[in-house]
């Protein structure tokens, strides 16, 4: 397999050819080790606590100049984005696969996703609007206006380490809007890729103001800098729920906003009547992909006792013979974990499953190139749903457990504390439109012989209670990037007061 100077000379090469200088990934403190081989590709610089009041003032005197662009012209810059994310697609692919783990087809995916993300915010970029509403009051018109908010902040995680800005910034910036951005520090490299990029984007621009964008890399104490500075106001945050408890408190208590997008334990229903075929694919590639650390990856799965002996063994041969390895070679399925940490939350999570009553199957370690962590992914069969199901693991195990009626199931599906993402295999419409009903399933996504991961970028992505209740991409996602005014016009001559209240002076 590959030797040690080979990944990273493939990872300063790619870096060049993006546009990133070599000083900025070769002479700092911070190591930044590939998860394939687990070797140090690079190492980066830390934005120490002046540079991020810097980067954060500069950030909003760029915002000041941004907000009178007219919209339209600040979607042109997205589209000079999407152009050179465009052309750069199978390097900084690669780059996230070296960087993530991720398969390069799911590493080129979340390139395709920052693309989508800025067609969609170029369309956007004509669309901002309000809404007139009737008023009481006669020659009066009603009407609210959109305005930019500021400065936001963008915390990512590593397992998206570059579609989640884009689906941030490509919206904040035809909002008018400055973006500063505090990447995973598991995964700096994509982020200063995407730094240059964007700056690439900004030359064809032209006149742009210095500082609409900017990436500070570090750790706990970068977010801390963000989260807690004033001309910050709002923060989107992509993370763990542990991180969600200590950002929102201190935007609350300043009164900014938070877009959380934290844990999920998500689950999918298999009822008698579903596909079984389509059933095994969908879960397989919810469960396995991304080696289980997305956060909608699928973690609980609900099968009716009627098909429970049919469905389980296919399953079990799906997870015995998955291709695990080197995420870029073209066959592999499944690459590895990020770190030991994420190992060691595995084994904790199965070992804790044993002792509540599961049955595993797999979560052995396999060979791999170098010292990467790679692991068969695990099918833990499950008598009832106990607390290390209830706990989200951020690693490939699916806990399988029986039902017998659609009610028990949705049940179980809410009984989660975090409520991201769901789905239900029926080809009953009476079951499908239950679980999409109010008193179905509680998550912010809840689809329907599909699993509940892979979500495209047209729809609002987030869910509900531990997750956070923040959306973000489509649908009308964009309005958390921008203040809404009312506005009430008064065109006659004479001043009606609303609800008949009298006041002559
Ligand atoms: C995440 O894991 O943080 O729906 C986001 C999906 C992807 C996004 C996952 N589009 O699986």
């Amino acid at each position: 397999m590959s030797g040690g100077a080979r990944l990273s000379d493939e990872t300063a090469a790619l870096l060049g050819r993006m546009g990133v200088e070599s000083a900025a990934f070769s002479h700092g403190d911070r190591p930044v080790a590939s998860p394939i081989t687990s070797e140090i590709v690079a190492t980066v610089h830390d934005a120490g606590e002046a540079d991020c009041v810097r980067a954060i003032e500069a950030a909003h005197q760029a915002f000041l100049t941004w907000r009178a662009v007219p919209a339209p012209r600040r979607g042109e810059l997205v589209r000079l984005l999407g152009e050179e994310l465009r052309a750069a697609k199978s390097d900084l692919g690669l780059l996230v696969t070296i960087e993530a783990g991720k398969t390069l087809s799911e590493g080129l995916g979340e390139v395709q996703e920052m693309i989508d993300i800025c067609d969609y915010a170029v369309g956007l970029s004509r669309q901002l609007f309000g809404l007139t509403i009737a008023t009481e009051r006669p020659d009066h018109r009603m009407m609210e206006t959109w305005h930019p908010l500021g400065v936001v902040g963008v915390i990512s995680a590593f397992n998206f380490p570059v579609a989640v800005w884009s689906w941030n910034a490509a919206l904040a910036l035809v909002c008018g809007d400055a973006v500063v951005w505090k990447p995973s520090e598991k995964t700096p490299l994509t982020a200063l890729a995407v730094q240059a990029l964007f700056e690439r984007a900004a030359r064809r621009f032209g006149d742009i103001p210095t500082g609409l964008s900017k990436v500070l890399i570090g750790g706990r104490e970068v977010g801390e800098a963000l989260v807690a500075n004033p001309l910050v106001r709002l923060v989107s945050a992509t993370g763990s729920t542990a991180m969600g408890r200590v950002v929102a408190p201190v935007l609350a208590a300043r009164f900014a906003r938070a877009l959380l997008e934290l844990g999920g334990n998500n689950a999918a229903i298999v009822c008698p009547s579903a596909d079984l075929d389509l059933t095994l694919r969908g879960a397989a590639f919810s469960a396995m992909g991304t080696a289980g650390q997305r956060c909608t990856t699928l973690r609980r799965l609900f099968v009716h006792d009627s098909i429970y002996d049919a469905l389980l063994p296919r399953l079990k041969a799906a997870y015995a013979s998955v291709r695990i390895g080197d995420p870029r070679e073209a066959d592999t399925l499944i690459g590895p974990l990020i770190d030991a940490a994420s190992h060691a939350a595995m084994d904790r999570a199965l070992t804790d499953a044993t002792a509540q009553g599961g049955r595993v199957h797999g979560g052995e370690r396999v060979a791999g190139p170098g010292e990467g962590i790679y692991l068969r992914p695990a099918l833990v069969e499950m008598p009832g749903q106990t607390a290390v199901v209830l706990r989200e693991t951020f690693a490939p195990i699916l806990y399988v457990l029986r039902f017998s009626s659609l009610d028990e199931a949705i049940a179980l599906n809410n009984d989660a504390p975090q409520g991201l993402s769901s789905s239900i295999f029926t080809n009953d419409v009476r079951e499908a439109e239950r679980f999409c009903s109010a008193v179905g399933s509680d998550c912010g996504i809840a689809n329907v012989n599909i699993g509940p991961s892979g979500a495209e970028i047209g729809g609002a992505f987030g869910g509900e209670k531990e997750t956070g209740g923040g959306r973000e991409a489509g649908s009308d996602s964009w309005r958390a990037y921008m203040r809404r005014a009312t506005n009430t016009v008064n065109y006659g001559s004479s001043l009606p007061l609303a609800q008949g209240v009298r006041f002559e002076i």
